[in-house]
């Protein structure tokens, strides 16, 4: 017995053990103190969710399915390559866990989603944001100061008014983070909802955003759609989960038809990878409560993220190296 572990903290060694960082990575509880090249943070938020709620059990969601991805790395047998190893081994991924909630007040509870964000950039460290709902988006773009490229995956603009006071929604991010002076363009992709109203889309495009939809991404292949981006700036992404087509989502609420197919978003996520420079990204609108019972969608959520993270660092490897 004397070389076999007798329990194993947040490392576990099934899919079903350990306690769920995001791939296993150590916690990091004091933000002063973080010293890592990305941190991942949680907010579970859906009190901007006007439908059903309950994507504020999405973070933890797919941190445990994260726990699946064994064996220190992401592998990918298309192109024989690994990514992630040298990020896991040293320690240079963290989980900062969730952003504390306020329940009821969204104001206060996104002022220190901001608050968080600014800190973990200016200690030098990419964020990767796990929702919550689509809220977010705006709270964590405000806190950037530098100029980027805003690209958001989704079946639907986001870009309704705001009526009634109601700020922090899942249906109002992109109207308000688009008037940010920072923000130099907002490329809306895989918009596709018919409950989208045309005089929001007129606004967004009378306003600069570039709506890039099913049928133009299918015309010039997935991988094509990011040549009016200036190669080399900042950018960053945003990804709801009902980009992905309606059959591959049950646990997510506002899915529809027509959407993205698991090897489309692939392709689009690496060669904006390798386009831009990538400075952070959030995912959102999983459902748990929704999803069927192997809990699939966030299982492909927690492996979007990792793999959409492992194109990221693979580039900045190539960069530095
Ligand atoms: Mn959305």
């Amino acid at each position: 017995m004397t070389d076999e572990r007798l329990i194993s903290g947040s490392d576990g060694n099934r899919g079903y053990s350990g306690i769920p960082t995001f791939l296993r990575s150590k916690i990091c509880d004091n933000i002063e103190n973080l010293n890592a090249d990305y941190a991942v943070i949680g907010v579970p938020y859906d009190e901007g969710s006007p439908f059903v709620g309950g994507s504020r059990f999405c973070a933890r969601s797919v941190r445990e399915h994260s726990l699946r991805f064994g064996g220190g790395a992401i592998y990918d047998i298309e192109n024989d390559k690994e990514y992630l190893r040298e990020v896991i081994s040293t320690n240079s991924l963290v989980d900062l866990g969730d952003i504390d909630i306020t329940p009821s007040r969204g104001d206060v509870t996104m002022e220190k989603l901001s608050t968080v964000i600014k800190k973990v950039l200016a200690r030098n460290t990419m964020p990767i944001i796990l929702g919550g709902d689509h809220t977010i988006t705006y709270p964590i773009v405000r806190a950037f100061q530098d100029p980027i490229h805003v690209v958001q995956f989704d079946a639907h603009i986001d870009y309704t008014k705001v009526t009634e006071g109601m700020t922090y929604t899942n249906s109002t991010s992109f109207r308000l983070l688009h008037k940010l002076s920072h923000v130099r363009s907002l490329n809306q992709v895989g918009i596709r909802s018919m409950r989208d109203s045309k005089s929001d889309v007129n606004d967004a495009i009378s306003n600069g955003s570039r709506i890039i939809t099913m049928p133009e991404i299918r015309e010039k292949g997935s991988e094509n759609i990011w040549g009016h981006l200036p190669s080399g700036e900042d950018c960053y992404v945003t990804i709801d989960i009902d980009a992905y087509d309606m059959a591959l989502v049950p646990g997510c609420v506002s899915a529809e038809p027509n959407g993205f197919q698991f090897n489309e978003l692939k392709n689009a996520l690496k060669s904006l990878s390798k386009r831009m420079n990538i400075v952070g990204f959030d995912f959102v609108e999983v459902n748990p409560k929704l999803d069927v019972g192997t809990n699939v969608t966030s299982y492909l959520g927690a492996l979007t993220v990792a793999m959409f993270l492992g194109y990221i660092d693979d580039k900045r490897r190539k960069r530095t190296s």
